[in-house]
């Protein structure tokens, strides 16, 4: 008797962040590409509340959630952070526990596993079955490639007892597409920040997986970095640049269309007016650099929308919000999408998240860069220095006159606004019927379906 055909895509999310969005972005177009395929797409429970739960009617009936245990213990109260680690030290486990009391004696039934970047033992589970493993990794080139060089980077650039001390400014110039990056720039892990903890363990058998991987593959488009994309299509058995998804998926924002007013808020506004202030997720400005921006933009005059925790509005200066409210408007969350694609809309404010980055490239608005931890420093870098289309906060913090100068900057010189139209162009092209992010969704989208009955 003939066995049965392996019809199943196993799909590995990274819970936090703005990880698992994006990745089921991906899937759901595939999804609705290989329609006789299923999509078996495991994250923690939370994760799959928050990324199912605000997709409603875009989910294809060929794509089924399933939760594994996120190995935070039941009483624990502590930070987001301490949470984060008991879940990567547990992952490997709580994964395939999860794919094996799915498909018990079935795992041929699995013909291909897609997985985010930071799930580096999918390629182990693979090869085990072997089939092929598709990588994601949810941020941009520039800091993949720093993951990828991680060995490279640490013989390179070796350290004495100081650590980086006195080189923070050199440039790691040995490294394609990164000659104007510096040492500074570099995510946690590599050559400071903890080398043994556990996050960047993970992040080193990462960067030595990603060669193991039938495709990797980003939320980009290859024109925006096309030194990095050449190099790893040396390195990678294949690059897939797939984005931006801006322009790809159907906005998830659309469900809660206008929970705030600010939409309505904007069309009151002169065209590319107001600055736009987000920091993403997962952080927060500490208090005393609030308080800065907020006097930044009180003394510039300029209209500003601002994407604010409720708990976190108490730190602005006293008598802020009353002095503001004619031009200012605040809010616990907005369709981030489609205010960044208003007319109004005439920067960014960011800590420059690679998703809010990719949004403000597709929406043509130049950005003001306050990074915090992780890829965030190497994007503002790109953003800044290799693109052109925004500038960083003086001396990494936000002070006042340091905003004001900012401000100043964006709103009185065209070339970032220039230089940010014509990356949206370049974007729109790749997402277009011979554009390179089509095409090489079209190249996944064979590894995935391909018969290897
Ligand atoms: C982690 O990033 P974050 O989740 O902090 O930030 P982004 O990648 O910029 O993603 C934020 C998303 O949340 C949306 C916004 C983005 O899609 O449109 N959003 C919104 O809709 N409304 C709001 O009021 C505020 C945000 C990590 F911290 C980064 O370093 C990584 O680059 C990133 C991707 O791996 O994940």
């Amino acid at each position: 008797m003939a066995s049965k055909k392996p019809e199943h895509v196993v799909v590995m999310a990274f819970p936090y962040g703005t990880h698992a969005m994006p990745l089921f972005n991906l899937v759901r177009r595939l999804a609705i590409k290989a329609p006789t395929l299923t999509f078996s797409f495991f994250s923690t429970s939370k994760s799959n509340q928050s990324v199912f739960g605000t997709s409603l009617d875009n989910i294809p009936s060929n794509i089924k959630s399933y939760d594994v245990d996120d190995g935070v213990p039941k009483d624990f109260t502590g930070p987001h952070k301490a949470e984060m680690i008991f879940f990567v030290k547990s992952m490997v486990e709580n994964y395939k526990n999860g794919i094996h009391s799915v498909y018990g004696d079935e795992m041929k039934m699995i013909k291909c596993f897609i997985c985010d970047s930071f799930m580096y033992f999918g390629s182990d589970m693979a090869d085990e079955l072997g089939v092929p493993l598709i990588s994601f990794w949810t941020a941009g080139p520039c800091s993949l490639s720093t993951h990828f060089y991680t060995d490279l980077i640490r013989q390179s650039i070796t350290l004495g007892p100081n650590g980086i001390e006195g080189r923070e400014e050199e440039l790691v110039n040995f490294i394609p597409g990164l000659s104007l990056v510096r040492i500074r720039d570099l995510p946690e892990g590599i050559v400071f920040g903890g080398l043994e903890s556990e996050f960047s363990i993970m992040l080193h058998k990462m960067g030595l997986a990603l060669p193991r991987a039938a495709a990797v593959t980003m939320n980009s488009f290859a024109e925006l970095d096309l030194p990095i994309i050449e190099d790893f299509k040396c390195k990678f058995q294949k690059c897939l640049t797939l984005g931006p998804f801006t322009l790809t998926s159907k906005n998830s924002s659309h469900i809660h269309d206008e929970p705030n007013g600010c939409l309505t808020w904007l069309d009151k506004q002169n065209p590319t007016s107001v600055a736009y202030i987000s920091f993403g997720t997962v952080t927060t400005p500490p208090p005393h650099e609030l308080a800065a921006l907020a006097e930044g933009l009180e003394e510039s005059g300029v209209p500003f929308l601002w994407s604010l925790k409720d708990h976190l509005v108490g730190q602005l200066p006293n008598g802020f919000l009353e002095r503001t409210s004619k031009r200012g408007f605040i809010v616990a969350w907005t369709p981030q999408q489609r205010v960044l694609g208003h007319h109004a809309v005439g920067v960014f404010v960011t800590h420059c998240g690679w998703n809010s980055v990719m949004e403000s490239i597709t929406a043509s608005v130049p950005m003001i860069c306050r990074p915090f931890f992780g890829d965030q420093r190497i994007n503002c870098r790109m953003v800044s220095d290799v693109w052109g289309i925004g500038t960083r906060i003086k001396n990494g913090v936000f002070t006042k006159d340091g905003t004001l100068e900012c401000l100043d900057m964006i709103f009185s010189e065209e070339k970032f606004r220039e230089k940010v139209g014509a990356l949206r162009g370049f974007a729109k092209h790749a997402v277009g019927p011979n554009g390179s992010s089509t095409k090489n969704f079209n190249t996944l989208a064979e590894i995935v379906c391909e018969d290897r009955h």
